[in-house]
Parts: structure tokens; sequence; C-alpha cells
């Protein structure tokens, strides 16, 4: 009996079924001023390679951690399910290029699988399979007047470098940036736009990194100090070889959820930002370099009380500060959803760790709607907000918006995705209107797709994918004839 109240419970407020607050009043933004867009402004969306083009081991492809982690360990992915045949884009991408063209996107920005070009990730084992495919991808973008946008590394490691311990050797500044410079050579003829990482965040903090060793605190400021510096050395290697002749942009792209203070204390607002943002933002787009000179004082404050003879987290010294710094032509952003902090009462989180070290307390607002994501409310006024911030904070470097989305589990009747768009895409408006330099902006995602430890049990495409048939034909859901009258007149229509 009271086991089966027990279930009833959970079934009424477990993370499937939740209240959802007022869309219609809370998920909104109001327009100011200019309605329209610019005309150089680029509307696109977004995929990544291990979440759409299964074939895991097609064609002379190596092994990458997602491979390994999935097979290995299928009771961490909620479904059980792995992204061995996904949305098939390596076998179908002839699919998503119709999709593409429906939408009239201007760019398209996708990530290239280390290892179906270097099978064990060392770049003197090339496989030309691998090549001929981005190949294909490249030329059909450009014979259609689409940009191709690329992601070198979208969380899929080679576990050939992962067995040198991946992000925590410093071996990887290397590996990154000979493969970097091989794909400059095979696609720098036409690729114009690069980005080198996404969310340097997930990559050294969550389980989006499964097979990184847990060590918080740590491990975490070492892989995001490799991360900078592979970051830099990529960076410096195009300026010198690659830029006066092939003249693209390159970029990193940060995943930030934006804060307030009920309080409107701006300096709770200011230290959070500092860790969440700053850590990666800070050495590349501030004037002065390093990681942000508060981060810096208060880890080495608290590793000296820990007992340790030097800082946790150490400068990146005077060479690789200047390699790092002023390393970006653009920022990348995918921004999902913020939070209130204030300054916690108790210590947060383990001893030693990030969290532990930030020591705010984040918080939702009840009224903000959620998504199906436990960590996705809708707040528009958070994207105006973090723009501003960039703009006044990293001297208006250009912002390329990588990445916003909603996440449901796969209905084509999408309003609560249309409103969350809808919105979004005001607060862009707002804020160019506003002299923010954001020049792009990418919807997440183009196709239903394996969303990393939920497998395939929460869905954030424009178009639907039956993952079970073997055609797998893409579907617009009703926020895809949405999106696709935004890019046709440039402006925010009011349909929901
Ligand atoms: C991004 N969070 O990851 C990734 O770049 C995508 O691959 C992913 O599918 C998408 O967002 C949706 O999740 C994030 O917890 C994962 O705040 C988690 C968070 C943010 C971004």
């Amino acid at each position: 009996m009271w086991l089966l109240i027990l279930f009833v419970v959970i079934g009424l407020f477990g993370s499937e079924s939740f209240v959802e607050a007022n869309f219609t009043t809370n998920c909104t933004i109001v327009a100011k001023g200019n309605l329209k867009f610019p005309k150089k402004f680029s509307f696109g969306v977004a995929t990544s390679a291990y979440q759409i083009e299964g074939g895991w081991n097609a064609d002379g492809k190596g092994i990458s951690t997602w491979d390994e982690f999935t097979h290995n360990y299928p009771e961490k992915i909620k479904d059980g399910s792995n992204g061995d045949s996904a949305a098939e884009s390596y076998r179908l991408f002839e699919l998503d290029l119709q999709a593409l063209k429906q939408l009239g996107v201007k760019h398209y920005r996708f990530s290239i699988a280390w290892t179906r070009i270097f099978p064990t990730g060392d770049i003197h084992l090339k496989n030309q399979k691998g090549i001929d495919y981005y190949n294909m991808v490249i030329n059909k973008l450009l014979a259609n007047k689409i940009e191709p946008m690329v992601t070198m590394y979208h969380w899929d490691l080679p576990v050939g470098i992962q067995k040198f311990g991946g992000f925590f050797n410093s071996m990887i500044i290397d590996q990154f940036s000979d493969y970097a410079e091989e794909l400059f050579k095979l696609f720098g003829d036409r690729v114009k736009t690069w980005i080198t990482f996404n969310e340097p965040n997930n990559i050294c903090k969550s389980g989006y990194a499964p097979t990184l060793i847990e060590a918080p605190g740590v491990g975490d400021y070492i892989c995001f100090t490799n991360v900078l510096k592979a970051h830099g050395a990529t960076y410096r290697l195009y300026q010198k070889k690659f830029a006066k002749k092939q003249k693209g942009k390159i970029g990193i792209t940060l995943d930030i959820w934006f804060v307030f203070s009920k309080t409107n204390n701006t300096d709770d607002v200011a230290r959070a930002m500092h860790y969440n943002l700053g850590l990666l933002a800070y050495p590349i787009f501030s004037k002065s370099g390093d990681f942000p000179p508060i981060v810096l004082k208060e880890i080495e404050k608290s590793s000296i009380e820990e007992g340790r003879k030097k800082s946790r987290l150490p400068s990146l010294g005077e060479y690789w500060t200047k390699i790092i710094q002023g390393s970006g032509d653009f920022l990348g952003i995918n921004y999902y959803t913020s939070r209130y902090v204030k300054p916690a009462t108790e210590p947060m989180g383990k001893n030693p760790s990030m969290e532990r070290d930030i020591n705010v307390q984040m918080d939702f607002d009840p009224n903000w709607p959620r998504a199906k994501a436990d960590w996705l409310y809708c707040v528009p006024q958070g994207l105006e907000g973090l723009l501003k911030y960039i703009r006044d904070e990293y001297d208006n470097v250009e912002v390329k918006i990588t990445e916003n989305g909603w996440v449901d589990s796969g209905e084509l009747n999408d309003d609560n995705r249309i409103r969350y768009y809808k919105s979004h895409i005001q607060a862009v408006l707002n804020a160019i209107n506003d002299g923010c330099n954001v020049t792009s902006y990418s919807a997440w995602s183009l196709i239903d797709n394996f969303e990393w430890l939920k497998g395939y049990t929460e869905k954030f495409g424009l178009y639907y994918v039956n993952m079970k048939s073997n055609k797998k034909g893409r579907i617009p859901k009703k926020s895809a004839l949405y999106y696709k009258k935004v890019i046709a007149t440039r402006s925010v229509p009011n349909d929901v």
C-alpha cells in the first residue's frame, strides 16, 4: 500500500510531470526599437556529429569516448540508447539538406567527428571516406548558398587520445592543434567560420565528458587550462599559416546561464559571471588576459588555506596569457536559460570543488515556464541581459549565438517551442537595437537527435525524426514553419 502511494507521489511530482507555469504571460518579452533584423544578420540551425550522424563504425570510422561510454554503460543513458544510428545523417544527409533548404537558412552549424577523419585521433592515419563525407556536406551546402559553420570538437573524443589522458594531459594542445591544422588544409578553402570547442564547461565538468576522471576543483581547472591553450595555439597557427589565404574567422562556443540578483546586488552577479563565463571568456576576450583577477585571488586563498603549496587554478603565465589573449574573432554563445543568485550561507558542494569556490546559491523563479528538462526554464530577458553584459564587459566583441532551443517529448504541434523561439529571437533583436554586436543565431536543433544522457527521451528538433523507422524522414513541426517565417521576414512574427 505504502509502495503504491509512493509510486503515485513520484508519478505526480517526478521529473516527468511538472506544473507548467503560464507560457502566454511568462515566456514573453516586450519589443524595443527596430522590428527587423539587419540585412547581414545570419539565421541558421545547429547540430553535432555524435547526436545525428549514426554510422558509428561505418567506412573506417574510429571509436570515440561516446561510442565507448554508451556501449559499456547503457544504464547511464536514460533509455539505454546510444548514437549508433541516431538520425543517420551519415547515410541520409540529403534529408537534412532538404530541411535546411525548406527553412531557408543562411548557415548550418555542424560538427566534425574527429574519429571519422583520424580513426585513432593521431593525424598519421587518415580515413579518406570520412574526408569524402564532409567534403560532400560542405559542397552541397555551398551549392545551395548555405554557409558551413564548423565545430571542430563537440565532445566525441577519439579513445586513442583519451588513452593519453585527454584534456587532463597538456599533450592535448598539440593533438588538437595538429587535428585543427589538417581541417584547415582539407576544408579551409571553403569553410570560413570555425569553432574550436563546444562548451568547455561541459567538456571539463559534467557527465558530458563521460570518461574523464572526476577530480572537482582541480581536474576541471586543469582541463579548462588545456582547452584554452589548445584553442589559443590553434588560433595562432591559423593566423600564421592560413588566415591570409583563407580569410576565415575562428571562435569558441561557451555555454552560460545568465544570472539575476533578487536584491539587485551587482557584486553577486559580477562574481557569478566571472566564474561561469569569465573563466573561459576573460583569458580570450578581456583587455588584460589571463583568468579574472578575482577568481585567481579567491582560489589561491582557498588553496593555501587547504594546506596546498600553490593555487588549484594557477595563472596562465606570461607566455600563454599572450597567446590566448585576443585569440577569438567572435564569441559563440549557447544560451538556454537563467537563474537567480545569492551568496551561500553554508559552504556549497564538495571540498574542494568549483561549486565551493563560487559559493553562490542558484535559484529559479516559480513563474518561469519549465521545459521537459529539469534545468531549462524560459527566461528570454536573460538572453537580452547576457548580450548586454558581454557588450559592456568584453568591448562589444562579435557574438554568434551558436545554440538556443526548447526541449519537449517530440510533439509536432509544438506551440511552447514557438513561444520560446519567438521571445528569445525578440531578445536578440532588442539587444541588437541596443548596440550589441550580434551577427548570427543558430536554433538548436535542426532535427530530433540523441540528447546525451537523456538518450531519445528529450527532443530539441524543429523537425521530427522517427528514430525507429529505417527511412528516418524529417517531418517539419509547427515550429519549423514558424522559424521559416522568421527567416523569410527577418522579423518576429506574432503567431502564438
Ligand atoms: C548543449 N545545461 O548542451 C549542447 O551543446 C548540445 O549538444 C545539447 O544537445 C544541447 O545543449 C541541449 O542540451 C547543454 O544543463 C547541456 O545547462 C546541458 C546544459 C546546457 C547545455
